[in-house]
C-alpha cells in the first residue's frame, strides 16, 4: 500500500457561512477562519476542506457558483483568500477547495448567454430540450423536489437542473465545457491549493437519451441508474486527471449519490488515475425508509457495521476510503448515531473513537469536535435550507399533517449541521456580534469550545487525544481491519493490526450495560490504552456508550 500525506492526514471540514463571523453581518467569513487557524491546528488537523467560497447568489449557499475564479465578497474576497492560504501553509495546514462542476449558477455568464437563443455559442454548455406534449422532457425529479426541468420563456425550451432551478446542469459532453473546467481546476492548482472535494461528481455524465425513469417511486434507484455513473464518467475523470491533476501534488475526493459497492472502486482504483477518494453515502442514508429521507427508520447497528466492513474490504488493495459520520448535508452525528441527551459526552467520544480508528482518511465536520447537536426550531420560517423547504412544500401540497412533518424536519433537516459554531457562552455563542443568518442552537451556553477547552475530560480534548494517538500509531491508518461481531445489535468490536501490533476497539452503541465474555476476545492479554469514561470499570462489561481502545500484549 502506497503511503501518502493525504492518507495519513486528518481533515477538518468548514462550512464558512456558519463558522465565525468577523464583521458582524451575521455571515461567517474568511477572516473568521483565519482567526481560528491556531485552534484548528491545536486539534492536530492537517488538512482543511472549505465548502464553496466562490461568487454565488447563494440559492444553495454557494453550491451555485456564478464565477469559479472569484471569491465571494461576502466572505472577504480574494485578498482574504490569499491571506488564508498563506496563514494555513505557514502553519503546515493544507487547503482542499470544494468544486461544484456538475452545475453552475443560472447567474453564471455561461448560462446568461446560453438562455438567450437556440444558436447562442453557449447554448450547448447546458442541456436544453423541447417540451413533450406541453410537459417537461421526461419524468426526472430534482434532488430538492419537483421536476428537474424548467421551462425558459425566452426560447420556450426546458433546461435540466438536478438540484434547484438556479443550478442548471453543465453539459460535459461539450468539449468546450470540459476545457473551461480544466482551466478552472488548473487556476486553483496554480494558486497553490492542495486538493479538491468534487461535488456530485458522479452525476457529470448523463444518459443523453434522457429516458423516463421506470422507478418514479424509488428515488435511489433512479439516481443510481439514470442520473449517476453515466457511460463517460470515467473517461471525463481520467481526462481531468491526465491533463491537470496529475501535474500537481494534490488530493481529490469525489462526492457522489449513486456511488456504491458495485462501482465505487472504479472511481479510486490507483491503476486508473481518476480520483484519490470518494464519499459514498451507504451509512448516511441508512436511516432512510422506503419514502426516503422524510420517511426515516431506526439505524440498525449490524447494517451500519456492514457498511464499514464491506467498504474496507472493497478498497483495501487498490483504493482508499473516506471515513466520516457527518457533514453539512446531514443531521449532527451525535444526534443520529449517538445519544444527544443522557449520554451526550460518552456517545460523542465513542463516535470520535470510531472515526479515528478506522482505515481511510478521516474527515471531521466543524462542531462535531465539541459534540454539537441537532436543533429544533419552532417554526418552518426559522429554516433556510432549500432541500428542507422543498420537502416541506411538497408535504404541504400533499395535505400532510404539518405538525408531524415539523418533527421530521427537526430530525432530518440539513440545517441541523449548519447552525453556527458555538465558540463560547456569550451572545450567539460567540459566532457573531450581529444577527446570525441561521439561529444559533440554544444549547450553546453549555456546549461550546471555551467551556471544553477548560475541561480536560471534554469531548474536545478527547478528539485531541484520539487524533494524536492516530498520528503516532500508523497502524490506525494503514493496518488491517477486522470486525469481530457483525451481527451484534449493541456492540461494535473490531481489530486493527499489522505485523507488529494489534489493537482491539470495543464500542457500546447502547444505553445499557453489555457483556463481552461470550466473545473470546482474549481481553486478559490486552491493556486499556484509551477509554471514553474516566472512572475505571473493574468488571468485564461495557457501561452505556463506553468505548475502549485496547492493545494486545
Ligand atoms: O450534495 C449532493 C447530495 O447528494 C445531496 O443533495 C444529498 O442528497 C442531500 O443533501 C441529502 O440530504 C452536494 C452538496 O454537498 C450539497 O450541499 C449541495 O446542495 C448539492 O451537492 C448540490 O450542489
Amino acid at each position: 500500500m502506497k503511503k501518502t500525506w493525504w492518507k495519513e492526514g486528518v481533515v477538518y471540514q468548514i462550512y464558512p457561512r456558519s463558522f465565525k463571523d468577523s464583521t458582524g453581518n451575521g455571515i461567517g467569513d474568511i477572516y473568521g477562519i483565519i482567526d481560528k487557524l491556531d485552534y484548528i491546528k491545536s486539534l492536530g488537523i492537517d488538512i482543511i476542506w472549505l465548502c464553496p467560497i466562490y461568487e454565488s447568489p447563494n440559492d444553495d449557499n454557494g453550491y451555485d457558483i456564478s464565477d469559479y475564479k472569484a471569491i465571494s465578497e461576502d466572505f472577504g474576497g480574494s485578498e482574504a483568500f490569499d491571506k488564508l492560504l498563506d496563514g494555513m501553509h505557514k502553519r503546515g495546514l493544507k487547503l482542499v477547495m470544494d468544486l461544484v462542476l456538475n452545475h453552475s449558477s443560472d447567474e453564471h455568464d455561461w448560462f446568461k448567454e446560453s438562455r438567450k437563443s437556440k444558436d447562442n455559442p453557449y447554448r450547448d454548455y447546458y442541456f436544453w430540450k423541447p417540451s413533450k406534449n406541453d410537459n417537461p422532457p421526461n419524468n426526472w425529479v430534482s434532488f430538492f423536489s419537483g421536476s428537474a426541468w424548467k421551462r425558459d420563456a425566452i426560447t420556450d425550451e426546458y433546461f435540466l437542473h438536478l438540484f434547484t432551478k438556479k443550478q442548471p446542469d453543465l453539459n460535459w459532453e461539450n468539449p468546450k465545457v470540459r476545457k473551461e473546467i480544466h482551466n478552472i481546476v488548473e487556476y486553483w492548482c496554480k494558486k497553490g491549493v492542495d486538493g479538491f472535494r468534487m461535488d456530485v461528481i458522479s452525476l457529470i455524465s448523463k444518459n443523453l437519451d434522457f429516458p423516463d425513469s421506470p422507478y418514479p417511486d424509488d428515488y435511489g434507484k433512479t439516481i443510481k441508474n439514470y442520473y449517476a455513473n453515466g457511460s463517460k464518467i470515467h473517461q471525463y475523470l481520467h481526462q481531468l486527471n491526465r491533463e491537470v491533476l496529475s501535474r500537481y501534488d494534490i488530493m481529490t475526493v469525489g462526492e457522489g449519490p449513486g456511488i456504491d459497492l458495485d462501482n465505487g472502486l472504479d472511481y479510486v482504483n490507483e491503476d486508473r488515475n481518476e480520483l484519490n477518494m470518494i464519499f459514498h453515502f451507504d451509512h448516511m442514508f441508512i436511516d432512510n425508509g422506503p419514502g426516503g429521507k422524510y420517511d426515516p427508520i431506526d439505524v440498525s447497528l449490524p447494517k451500519f457495521k456492514k457498511v464499514f466492513s464491506d467498504w474496507d474490504k472493497k478498497l483495501k488493495d487498490k483504493g482508499w476510503g473516506s471515513i466520516f459520520l457527518g457533514n453539512h448535508d446531514f443531521s449532527r452525528m451525535v444526534s443520529r448515531f449517538g445519544n444527544d441527551s443522557t449520554y451526550h459526552t460518552e456517545s460523542a467520544k465513542l463516535l470520535a473513537m470510531l472515526l479515528l480508528t478506522l482505515r481511510g482518511t478521516v474527515y471531521i465536520y466543524q462542531g462535531d469536535e465539541i459534540g454539537m447537536t441537532n436543533v429544533a426550531y419552532p417554526k418552518i420560517e426559522d429554516y433556510n435550507d432549500v432541500e428542507t423547504l422543498g420537502s416541506w412544500n411538497e408535504a404541504l401540497a400533499k395535505g400532510e399533517d404539518m405538525t408531524e412533518f415539523l418533527k421530521l424536519v427537526h430530525r432530518q433537516s440539513r440545517d441541523n449541521a449548519r447552525t453556527p459554531v458555538q465558540w463560547n457562552s456569550t451572545k450567539n455563542g460567540g459566532f457573531s456580534l450581529g444577527n446570525p443568518w441561521l439561529k444559533v442552537n440554544e444549547n450553546y451556553s453549555s456546549i461550546n469550545v471555551e467551556a471544553q477547552e477548560n475541561d480536560k475530560n471534554s469531548i474536545l480534548n478527547f478528539y485531541r487525544k484520539m487524533i494524536a494517538f492516530r498520528k503516532a500509531n500508523k497502524v490506525m491508518v494503514y493496518g488491517d481491519y477486522e470486525c469481530i461481531n457483525p451481527e451484534d445489535t449493541n456492540l461494535f468490536i473490531y481489530k486493527r493490526s499489522n505485523e507488529k501490533e494489534s489493537y482491539l476497539i470495543i464500542l457500546n452503541f447502547s444505553n445499557t450495560i453489555q457483556t463481552v465474555d461470550h466473545l473470546n476476545l482474549d481481553i486478559e492479554h490486552s491493556k486499556l490504552v484509551i477509554s471514553n469514561i474516566e472512572t475505571l470499570n473493574p468488571k468485564n462489561e461495557l457501561r452505556p456508550w463506553e468505548a475502549q481502545l485496547r492493545q494486545y500484549n
